[in-house]
Parts: C-alpha cells; structure tokens; sequence
C-alpha cells in the first residue's frame, strides 16, 4: 500500500446497502440508500427487517443518524495550531500528519516513551481498535494506551472474569430474554438507552415472565416493571447480598447446582448471612417487604436472569457488586443453563469488541493478557517484533488523564473516538490536564469540546462511510459497511494511522484497508479467548453476525472444552460461533463458576452535612454521551435541548425551587448549573443530572473520580452534593 495516497478505500455504491446504526450496543441494523445529495443528507435510513436484534426497528437516535453525515456540522479538512493559546486553521494533510508525527517523536525522545499516550473509544470498530493497539506498542513503542470503555463497562468485565472465566457482555442471544421466566434488571434504562430491547422484555411478560428493575429513580423502564426497588445510589451490592440472604433463608438455593458447578459458596454464604433484612432496608432504603417479593418472583419461575448496566457498575466497588449479583444467579441455579444466566448491557456500539482487540492497558488482541509471556509471544510473532519489545501494562483511562503533562506524564496525546472533556469524571481537572499537555491529537468526525483544544485536529470519515466489524452486546461480530464516499479530505482512521506509522518509520504492517486489517486481527486473536479466526466478512454477510467465540477449524477448536457450542462440529467443519456459553461448564480451568466473597462498603463520598444529597448521573433517550454528535442533530436536540436538574417535589419545596428555576448544583470538585426538573419519580434524597452537556450544566464537572480498585471505574454513579436555588 502506498504511504502517501490519498484515496480512501470503501468504493461508493449506488444500491442499498445493508449496514447497522453508528451508536448503541444493541448495533440495530439498518439499510442505507445513497441520496447523491453532497450538500445535505448524503444517504436515506430505511428499515432492515431482517435484523435479527431489532428486527427492523430503531430509537430517534438510529432514525436521525444520518444528520451528522451533512457537511455542515462536521470537520473537513486537518486543522493546526501554531501557537498554544493561539486559533486552530486549516491545514494539508501532509502538514498536519508531519506535525503530529513529530510532537510524538518529540516527546518520546525528550522524556522517555512512556510520554507518549494514546486514548482510544469503544465506538471504533474492531479493526481500529486493533490497529489503535498495534499503533500504541509497535509505532510508538509506549504503555500509555487505555481507551473511554474503562468508564462504561471495566467493572462488569472484570467480575464476569471472575467469576466465569470469560467476559462477553451477555452469554446468550439477547432474543433468549423474551423466554426467560424473569428478569431482574439492575441501573439499567433499556427503555430511553436501548428502545428497541423492549420488545423482548414485553414479550417475556405476555408469556408469564416477571420484570423486576432496580433503579433510585422510577424511570420509562420502571414504569415496564411487575417490581421496582428504588434503591439508594450505591446500594446495589448491600441489595444483593441482603436478596441472597433471603434466598438461603427460605430454602430456595440449587444445592445440587452449586455443589456440581461452582466453587466459594460458603463465603459467598457468610458475607449474605451478615445481610439480614432490615440491615438491607436501613442501608438501601428498600422495605423488607418488597426485598421478599422480589425474592418470591425470582425463584418462583423456573429460569432468570440478571441484567445489569451503568447503576451498579459505575461505583468505586463496581466489581464487588457485580460479583454480589452473580452470586445471586449461581446460588439459585441460574447461570450456565438454557435461558438463565449473568449478562451485562454493554454500551457503546463497540463496547464489547472495542475491549477485546487491545486498546486496553492491560490487553492484547483475543483479549489476551499483555502480562502472559505466551500472549506476549503470539501477538508480537503476528506483529513481526521481539516479545521482549512489547511494552507492559500501562495505566488506566482516568489515570493516564490525571497525570497529563505532568513530570511523569504523558506530554503527547494521540485521541481517537472520545470526548473526555464532557464525559471524564472531574472534567474541569481533566480538561485542564489537557491544556497542560505538549501536544494533543485528536481524530474526530466533528469538532467536539475536546478537538477544540488540540494542536493537531484530523477530520475522520464514519460509519455510512467505512467498513468494518463491531461486536454488538451479544458477542456478534456484525458488520458495517461503507455506502458513499466521505466528503471533502476527510480520511479513514485506518488511513491516518496507515500515514501516522510510516511518519514514525513504519511502512509496514499498517494496512488501511479494513479487510486486510480484519485478516491479521484473525490471526493476533487465534488461540485467545476472544477468537475471532473463523469469522470473515463473507460468513458476517450471509449469517447476520457471527459470535465470538469462532475459532478457525482445526485443534483450536477441540482444545476448547470450556466453551458449549450447541452441536459441536468436527474440527474440520467450520466453526458454527458460540450463541450461548457455559452450558456444559465455565471458562474457569476447573470448569466451574466461582462465587465471589464480598461484603457491603459505602460509596467513596457518603452525603454529611455540607453536601447532603446523592448524585446519580446518565442518559436521556435523545441524547448520545458527551453529545458531540447528537447535540448537532437538529431532530434530537430539539428533543433534548439542555441539561437539568432532577429532583423530588418536597426537596424542591425544601430549597424553595420550582420546575424550570435555575439551581446550582456543588460537589467537591465545582459547580453546576442547570434548570430544576422536579418530579416525584426521583428518590428525595438523590438529584440526578444526565452527562450529554458542556459548560454550566456539565455534570462531570461534579462527579467524583474515585476509582474500583480492580477495574478503575470511576464512581460515576454516586457522589455527594449540595443543591441551591440561584439568586
Ligand atoms: N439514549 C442513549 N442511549 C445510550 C447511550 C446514551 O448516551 N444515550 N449510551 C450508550 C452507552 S455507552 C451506555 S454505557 C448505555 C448505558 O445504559 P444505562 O446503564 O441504561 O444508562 P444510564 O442512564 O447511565 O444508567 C441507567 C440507570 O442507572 C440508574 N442508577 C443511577 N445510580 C444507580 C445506582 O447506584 N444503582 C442502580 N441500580 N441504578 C442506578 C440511573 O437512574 C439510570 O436510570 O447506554 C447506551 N445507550
Ligand atoms: N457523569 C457520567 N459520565 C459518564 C457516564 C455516566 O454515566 N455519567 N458514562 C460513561 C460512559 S458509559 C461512556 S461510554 C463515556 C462515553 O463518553 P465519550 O468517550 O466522550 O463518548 P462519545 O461522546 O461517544 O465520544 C466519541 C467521540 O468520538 C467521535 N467519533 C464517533 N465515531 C468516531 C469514529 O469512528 N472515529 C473517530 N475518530 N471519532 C469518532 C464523536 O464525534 C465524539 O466526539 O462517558 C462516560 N461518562
Ligand atoms: S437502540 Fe442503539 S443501535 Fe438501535 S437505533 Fe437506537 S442508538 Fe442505534
Ligand atoms: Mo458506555
């Protein structure tokens, strides 16, 4: 391939193409028909019915896509600045790609590798995300790589390691939700963050299935509930164990199930001993009585799941609580069985995949450990470099931002498909982090708040506009698939990353075309947990996704005993993909699932007499994470035009606000403000503020940045604050 062209790869079609939706984990398919219209909407969403995850349904979001596609609201051309302090102004690509090639070298030579970081996105395709890897340990040589999925889903990865083995977001088709016999929902909002999700939820109810959602706030999702418990932020593992309690209380534990399947019973048992009922209440707010009903309807079907997301997974004991909830499935039966099991919502379109193909600290491609000298070795003879000059570990996402431009920091940033300015916890530090740094990069489609403080902004071509693999909640590797021609001298990631590695001197082994990069990212997972060997892109097309784990035929395939594919082919057949896990046995090496001994603890930051309300923080239907994309759509902006202030009628009463008055909202780390929405849906004693917004109303500028000591969540979820009515 040649360094220096300029064409883009992903040739313009004039049929339909078959694609799926740029944001949310459910990667809902869609079809796309190329207008021809250069000025404004470049192609036309209709409807994929055959879709097997939402059957040809999409949420505002998905219907609206096509908006940040128009030339008007997105970059164009590279953009430079001369002087820090100084405008941004537009620049050649060579200019601008020389400009960061030398920051980075810059910075490497003057203060040790290390100095150079890389913060990457879990909406980048699998084939990003492994080049953003490659590009980070092979071109820049440093540890400093981590990615914005450490704030989404870390914690529910590393509990579900724990515990199975193997961590792929839900272990089953999500279709199997609509015949389980109930679902007990935890911090999740799939109604306003996953639309189309909750037909399975309804169809699981018209069969007789029960709904049971715990959330502080009684949201569209709760309302869908046979059982709300409204528990307090930061409650959810002090819940479940005091739910376990009831479980051995009333005799309804799968003795045989755990005796045959599972190890650590009998701590996981203690800790939910020390977890009695009205300890439960006092400490979660939620009545002895409705913790016995949800008991009642969870043993009482046959099958169950439990479901969980961001509420009781962005805690600073995010793991400790998603074990708690595990525990709960291993101790009645129902995990490792037809319709029953632990499953977590991912989040970002790539959430799942974007963790598994090494932009994490930790990981190399496969979701291998960059610890594992055996790892080390597979990947670095993929990658045609010595083992022994891989980086380690690096530090994770919130971390590596903390310390920008410090003595021991990273001073040179390459960002890829993140916008930590609105989404990092303690934004106003992080953003001044990121002024303090020598150089920033930043990749984007549009010029969000954190392309607005770069020295170096690269405009990137999306998703209508490139091919790709992304790796839905489900573990199906599904593909997007380019249907016109980006606009203006807007480039692939692929492409800048093909051009950023030549600069750095390596000519070789950065493909930009995507089909070529999925073949080597083929062969970097073979052998890993997350292989990917059997899938290509053909068999993606003709079987609507294919889940991981695929390995290519062959002894791969038979060493794996620890995976339950439903009629397991002979080595030579391919590989059918693997729907569902752990039904003949867990990914453990002992083939067991392993209970997890934790016990309650209190949030980082508990309310006291200065700041005496919880914080919770999320999403609203029309508004897509730090907003860049959707802010910029006229349809869902209207929808969801700013940020606010939820609180309950009697504290509203109490601080003398009305709905609509403006109220300042101040933790620990600064001020917000924004208009009061008051409505008895919220627990009086929580305020929850969506995250979608910069400036006055930016609520990272609030939230607390304590982190999970295994995964490195920040607390997003649970901080203290005071609310006060302007003067
Ligand atoms: N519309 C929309 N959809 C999205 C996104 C978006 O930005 N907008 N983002 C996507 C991404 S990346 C993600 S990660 C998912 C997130 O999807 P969700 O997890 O459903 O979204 P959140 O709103 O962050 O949190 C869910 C709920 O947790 C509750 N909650 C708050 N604190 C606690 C707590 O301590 N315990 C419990 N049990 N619940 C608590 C909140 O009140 C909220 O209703 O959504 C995806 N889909
Ligand atoms: N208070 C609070 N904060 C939170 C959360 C919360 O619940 N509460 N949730 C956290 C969670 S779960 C998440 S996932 C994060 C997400 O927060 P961010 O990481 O900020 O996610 P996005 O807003 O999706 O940012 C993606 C950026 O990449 C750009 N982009 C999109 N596609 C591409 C592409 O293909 N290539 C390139 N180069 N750029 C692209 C977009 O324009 C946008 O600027 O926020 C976290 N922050
Ligand atoms: S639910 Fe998610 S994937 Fe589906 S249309 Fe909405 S944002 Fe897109
Ligand atoms: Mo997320």
């Amino acid at each position: 391939m040649n360094a220096t062209t300029t064409a883009t790869p992903g040739a313009p079609v004039d049929t339909p193409v078959d694609t799926h939706c740029p944001y949310c984990s459910l990667q809902c398919g869609m079809r796309l028909r190329p207008t021809g219209d250069t000025a404004g909407l470049p192609v036309e969403i209709v409807e994929r019915p055959r879709f097997p995850v939402n059957k040809g349904a999409l949420c505002g979001k998905g219907h609206n896509a096509a908006a940040v596609l128009a030339a008007g609201v997105r970059l164009t051309t590279p953009l430079v600045r001369d002087e820090k302090g100084g405008p941004l102004r537009e620049a050649g690509w060579d200019e601008a790609l020389d400009r960061a090639a030398a920051a980075f070298t810059t910075a490497g030579v003057r203060y040790g590798r290390d100095a150079v970081g890389v913060f990457g996105g879990g909406g980048l395709t699998n084939e990003k995300a492994y080049l953003l890897g490659k590009f980070a340990r092979v071109a820049l040589r440093t540890s400093r790589i981590d990615y914005n999925g450490r704030f989404c889903m870390s914690s529910a990865a590393a509990a579900h390691k724990a515990a199975f083995g193997l961590d792929r977001g839900l272990p089953f088709p999500l279709a199997d939700v609509a015949r389980t016999g109930c679902v007990l929902l935890v911090g999740s909002n799939l109604a306003d963050t996953m639309p189309p999700a909750v037909r399975y939820l309804r169809e699981m109810q018209e069969g007789g299935g029960k709904l049971i959602v715990v959330d502080p706030r009684r949201t569209r999702t709760a309302d869908l509930a046979d059982l709300h418990l409204a528990a307090a932020p930061g409650t959810d593992l002090a819940l479940a164990l005091g739910l376990l309690h009831l479980v051995i209380a009333g005799g309804h534990v799968d003795e045989e199930f755990v005796a045959s399947r599972t190890t650590g019973y009998g701590a996981a048992r203690e800790a939910a001993m020390a977890h009695w009922p009205e300890r439960v209440e006092a400490l979660t707010g939620v009545p002895v009585a409705q913790l016995r009903r949800a008991v009642e309807l969870f043993v009482g079907a046959g099958s169950g799941m439990v479901l969980t997301a961001r509420g009781p997974e962005q805690q600073s004991k995010g793991v400790d609580t998603v074990g708690a909830w595990i525990n709960l499935c291993l101790a009645t039966g129902r995990a490792g069985r037809p319709l029953s099991g632990y499953g977590c919502l991912t989040g970002q379109g790539n959430g799942q995949g974007g963790r598994e193909h090494g932009q994490k600290a930790d990981q190399l491609p496969g979701y291998r450990s960059i610890t594992d000298p055996e790892a080390r070795q597979h990947v670095a003879a993929v990658w045609g470099v010595d083992a022994e000059d891989l980086p380690g570990p690096g530090v994770s996402a919130y971390e590596l931002l903390d310390t920008l431009g410090t003595e021991d920091g990273v001073r040179a940033l390459f960002l890829m498909g993140s916008n930590p300015v609105v989404s990092a916890p303690r934004a106003r530090h992080v953003t001044e982090r990121l002024c303090a740094l020598d150089a920033l990069v930043v990749c984007d489609v549009v010029l969000s708040e954190t392309a607005a403080l770069a020295d170096v902004v690269l405009p990137s071509a999306q998703w209508a506009e490139e091919t790709g693999t992304m790796t839905n909640l489900e573990g199906r590797v599904i593909l997007r698939q380019a249907a016109i021609r980006p606009p203006g001298q807007v480039r692939t990631d692929l492409h800048i990353m093909h051009e950023l590695a030549a600069r750095l001197g390596r000519e070789k082994g950065f493909p930009y075309d995507p089909e070529e990069v999925f073949a080597e990212l083929r062969e970097a997972s073979a052998g890993g947990q997350a292989d990917y060997s059997g899938i290509s892109y053909e068999r993606i097309r003709a079987e609507d996704g294919v889940f991981w784990p695929c390995p290519a035929t062959g002894e791969d395939h038979a060493a794996r005993p620890a995976m339950s594919a439903p009629d397991a082919p002979r080595p030579s057949i391919p590989h059918p993909g693997t729907p569902r896990l752990f039904l003949d046995a867990f990914a453990t090496p002992d083939g067991r699932a392993r209970f997890a001994d934790v016990s309650h603890r209190p949030a980082a930051e508990e309310p006291d007499a200065d700041y005496p309300l919880y914080l919770t923080t999320g999403r609203v239907l029309a508004q897509y994470q730090s907003g860049a994309q959707t802010r910029r759509t006229p349809a869902l902006n209207g929808a969801a035009p700013g940020p606010f202030v939820e609180l309950h009628p009697r504290l509203a009463d109490r601080i003398g606000v009305r709905d609509g008055e403006l109220v300042v909202v101040t933790s620990r780390r600064g001020r917000a403000s924004a208009p009061a929405k008051v409505t008895s849906t919220i627990r009086p004693d929580t305020v929850f503020m969506p995250f979608h917004w910069a400036g006055e109303g930016r609520a990272n500028t609030l939230t607390n940045p304590a982190l999970d000591p295994t995964s490195r969540m920040p607390e997003f979820k649970v901080c203290a604050v005071r609310v006060e009515k302007t003067s």
